[in-house]
């Protein structure tokens, strides 16, 4: 495979830092490349949007074929990441076509709504993962994943930076505007000196705050907000360990939907003292899917995810189950369809 061709090379190289190695053979293999896919995962964010965007901007400044794939719909609150491009689905991709596959940040195969497709690819197709979630599988023929980055429009201002690209103000605007969404305004633990400074390069090269902060903060529907009051209605509070529980009302009927519940469980962490939250949805096909957030660094939402058949990050992560919700005095409880 890919990495194999390269293993040399690492071996030799012990003063220069693996990452950026990593992202100097990325920029080779998008050279090389005749016709790249960028691949946002199934129910984007603006993080996943912001990285095939930026990205897209890029090749098309280097006349590199590209196309942009994402199984749902993207939110029409990203147009100002989005623009005119179009975006295709699984209706319109035609996989083969494509020499390079770029998923970005997608934690894991599934997401993607590629498994069949990068599982059985040609040996001639390379997929290169940039991400910054737990590493859960491997897929990629180059793996660039980093836990420690707050978002992975971080990665990408990396891979444009190592390779000495021109970030346009286009580009900037979307890399600010996933940092910006993943780090909460740079109020969650991940957001550290690294992506402040990144983001004040951002800005330097003329990425429009009031713009982004317009687009992804102030843009909520009165419908959401009604939403959110219904949610809140139903809010416990478990006192034992400051942990904050709720049913969201929503019938998730399409990936779009996702942007009712955009922001509220960081305004639920507003609760003094909170440490924790756990949102549980019934789902249409008789599941429960439930988000788990953590504010306290000895909660670690990952491991109760994963016990739950889930994962995720340590202060964000979520599952499915079978089952249905059930109010019991002030509990949530799961029962068997
Ligand atoms: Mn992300």
């Amino acid at each position: 495979m890919y990495m194999q061709v390269f293993d040399p090379i690492l071996k030799k190289s012990d003063n220069r830092n693996m990452n950026d190695l990593r992202l100097n053979q990325i920029h080779q293999q998008v050279q090389q490349s005749q016709k790249i896919l960028l691949v946002a995962h199934e129910k984007p964010d603006v993080d996943t949007t912001s990285c095939v965007c930026a990205l897209k901007e890029y090749l098309n400044s280097i006349n590199k074929e590209s196309d942009i794939y994402c199984f749902d719909e993207i939110p029409s609150q990203y147009d100002f990441l989005i623009e005119n491009t179009k975006v295709l689905n699984s209706n319109s991709l035609i996989f083969h076509n494509y020499d390079t596959i770029i998923t970005c940040d997608c934690g894991n195969l599934k997401i993607t709504k590629l498994e069949t497709e990068i599982n059985n690819r040609l040996s001639s197709q390379k997929v290169i993962n940039i991400d910054h979630h737990p590493k859960t599988d491997t897929f990629s023929d180059i793996d660039l994943k980093l836990t420690n980055k707050c978002a992975t429009a971080e990665i990408v201002y990396d891979f444009f930076d190592q390779n000495k690209i021109t970030i346009t103000k286009k580009i900037a605007e979307c890399l600010l505007a996933g940092i910006l969404s993943d780090s909460k305004n740079f109020a969650y633990a991940n957001a550290n000196e690294n992506t402040l400074n990144i983001s004040s390069r951002l800005l330097e090269l003329g990425a429009d705050w009031s713009k982004i902060m317009a687009n992804i903060h102030y843009n909520k529907s009165l419908n959401s907000l009604k939403i959110w009051g219904q949610t809140m209605r139903d809010v416990e509070l478990n006192k034992e360990y400051n942990i904050v529980s709720s049913k969201i009302h929503l019938n998730y009927q399409t990936a779009a939907d996702g942007e009712y519940l955009e922001g509220l469980p960081s305004f639920l962490g507003t609760i003094r003292a909170i440490k924790a939250i756990i949102f549980l949805r019934d789902q249409n096909n008789g599941n429960i899917r439930g988000s788990l957030r953590s504010f306290d660094d000895n909660i670690n939402m990952s491991l109760l995810a994963n016990i739950l058949g889930g994962g995720g990050h340590i202060k964000a992560a979520g599952f499915q189950t079978k089952g249905k919700l059930v109010k019991h005095e002030k509990e949530w409880i799961i029962i068997d369809n």
